[in-house]
């Protein structure tokens, strides 16, 4: 901690600002911190390492990037912005997206208070001061009472340790660090290796497009119908009826959408026949996007029998579009390789039709693991090379946390955030750490974050942020603590939850079980928005008491 003192002292002044909040990270979250906190007065930055607006956006513009949220809903709800703009397609891609991001800078002027390309490298906390002290890759250094750490939950790209990868021949890319001007694959043989959300998206965008694609699954994605469609001036004045109580709604569904599970609504699966599920079923599957999930009964996270019932009525459906039975059985298998619904679902729209062209061929790792890279491509177990140009990683990131730990943040008992969560992670109401005090997290662990769409979570959990913030202001008080019980209680609540339903049957970034050596846990708040924001009522309720004040 000294060194990182000496370093900061010896920092130009001019490189030197002292704010009330520093925010991290220039997505939906840290926008809303800004333009919050700075209607209430408040001197706030946001530092951002990329050299514009957008976060995920901007790092993720690979071929196919795009929401799997419909664009109306995939916006700010913030002082009627949505009212003038305009989507081009149903589920936007990146292009789009950071276009509607340029859009909610001109509106709200939010880029005076942005330093791009300056990334946030480490933090101090002063307890003379009670401010952190956050210094960064340009010099600059802030002074700051208030740390909001708005980096996303995937933020930090994952790159498995595949032997070998220097000797290769061709062209490596990890999706999640996207050349922006982007690659032309055209006549190429190219190897995806990952089929999650990525994945999904650069297979189908890229199987009609290069000369051969080679297709490295381990786990089958059980991915839904996005039934995308374009979208035109009088389209998109008919999605805005009712739009205002459709972003009012948010707080009041699982996820922060429109929909929310059919049993939510006071109904169950119980009184229902097979029939008569499978004919909702079919309904569900005509909406596509998340509503054969997210708006399936809630039942299927916890019982077995109803979630082989789901996931049978997808296999079934996607089965059919597949000509080659042993393709079929390898991305649609007989037998669920876990339960439905407990991995992150893509949404698709030609991807399984992708695998009917002789150009794509599927190797399935759990058959035959990679062996290692080699000049040619990729050696598979069974003895295989298969020859490539030019190869993708779509194998995500170290989810949720990566983004925080990667920053080399101590808190007041000199521990960085990386070494305190090294047994897992313990978050208070998912925004707090005790040991870290007036450093907060918005859409980050143990918050409904990845459970949830992601501008509704970045506005309805960042608003509680702003209230605290606001509240210690009122109070004089300038410093807060999470404490251990308070973190090992949230901890335990999620914790028994998750032990109570099917989350734990998959290997899955939500258990954090896809970076090897990461504790394994439920890293989101599995209880739905209501739920989450019933537990910030009652905090408030007892004056922020829960909370060390100072
Ligand atoms: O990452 P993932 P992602 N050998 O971790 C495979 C959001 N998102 O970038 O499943 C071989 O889901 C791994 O295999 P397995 C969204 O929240 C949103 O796709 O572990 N394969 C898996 O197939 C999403 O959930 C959007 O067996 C290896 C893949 O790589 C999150 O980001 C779009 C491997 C990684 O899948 C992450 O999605 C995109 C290895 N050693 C992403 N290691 C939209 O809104 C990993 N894999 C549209």
């Amino acid at each position: 901690m000294n060194a990182v003192m000496k370093e900061s002292q010896a920092t130009d002044a001019s490189q030197v600002e002292t704010l009330d909040v520093l925010v991290v990270g220039a997505g939906f979250s840290g926008l809303y911190q800004l333009d919050r906190l700075r209607d209430l007065g408040f001197s706030v930055k946001i530092y951002e390492a990329a050299p514009q607006l957008g976060g995920v956006w901007y790092w993720n513009c690979y071929p196919g990037a795009r929401c799997d949220t419909h664009g109306p809903m995939y916006q700010l709800g913030l002082k009627g912005l949505w009212q003038d703009w305009e989507f081009n397609e149903l589920f936007p891609g990146w292009d789009e997206i950071r276009k509607y991001f340029e859009y909610v800078d001109q509106k709200l002027d939010l880029s005076r208070d942005i330093r791009y390309s300056t990334r946030v490298e480490g933090a101090h906390f002063d307890e003379a001061s009670h401010r952190w002290i956050v210094r960064t890759d340009t010099g600059r250094v802030a002074h700051a009472r208030h740390l909001v750490l708005c980096t996303g939950i995937g933020s930090r790209p994952y790159q498995p340790d595949f032997p070998g990868l220097s000797d290769f021949k061709g062209q490596v890319y990890h999706t999640a660090r996207w050349p922006q001007g982007g690659v032309d694959f055209t006549g190429k043989r190219v190897g995806v290796i990952g089929t999650g959300a990525t994945g999904v998206q650069v297979i189908q965008e890229l199987g009609p497009v290069v000369d051969h694609l080679t297709v490295f699954q381990r786990t089958p994605n059980m991915a839904l119908p996005m039934r995308q469609r374009q979208l035109n001036h009088e389209e998109n004045e008919a999605l805005k009826v009712g739009l205002a109580e459709k972003y009012a709604k948010r707080a009041r569904t699982f996820g922060g959408y429109e929909y929310d599970f059919f049993d939510y609504a006071g109904e169950s699966a119980e009184g229902l026949s097979h029939a008569e599920i499978l004919a909702r079923y079919e309904d569900y599957w005509a909406e596509g996007g998340f509503v054969p999930w997210l708006g399936n009964f809630a039942q299927i996270w916890t019982d077995e029998k109803l979630n082989t019932v789901a996931y049978e009525f997808w296999r079934d459906k996607v089965r059919q579009r597949i000509k080659d039975p042993r393709t079929a059985e390898k991305l649609a298998p007989t037998v669920p390789p876990h339960p439905y619904g407990v991995k992150r679902l893509s949404l698709e729209q030609r991807y399984y039709e992708v695998y009917n062209e002789p150009n794509v061929a599927l190797v399935d790792l759990l058959e035959t693991p990679i062996e290692r890279i080699t000049a040619e491509g990729v050696q598979t177990r069974d003895g295989a090379v298969h020859p490539l140009d030019a190869l993708i990683l779509a194998t995500g990131f170290d989810m949720v946390t990566g983004g925080l730990t990667q920053m080399e943040i101590r808190g007041s008992n000199g521990h960085t955030l990386k070494e305190h969560w090294q047994g897992g992670v313990s978050a208070y109401l998912g925004s707090m750490t005790t040991g870290f005090p007036n450093m907060f997290f918005v859409y980050g662990p143990q918050a409904p974050a990845g459970l949830s769409n992601g501008p509704s979570s970045s506005e309805l959990h960042g608003e509680e942020i702003v209230q605290l913030i606001e509240f210690l202001h009122r109070q004089n008080r300038t410093r807060i603590e999470s404490t251990p019980q308070a973190d090992q209680a949230w901890r335990q609540r999620i914790d028994e939850y998750a032990a109570g339903t099917l989350f734990g049957k998959a290997e899955s970034w939500y258990m954090s079980a896809n970076v090897p050596g990461k504790a394994r846990q439920m890293i989101n708040y599995p209880r739905g928005i209501p739920d989450y924001l019933q537990q910030w009522r009652e905090v408030k309720a007892r004056g922020y008491g829960d909370f060390r004040l100072a």
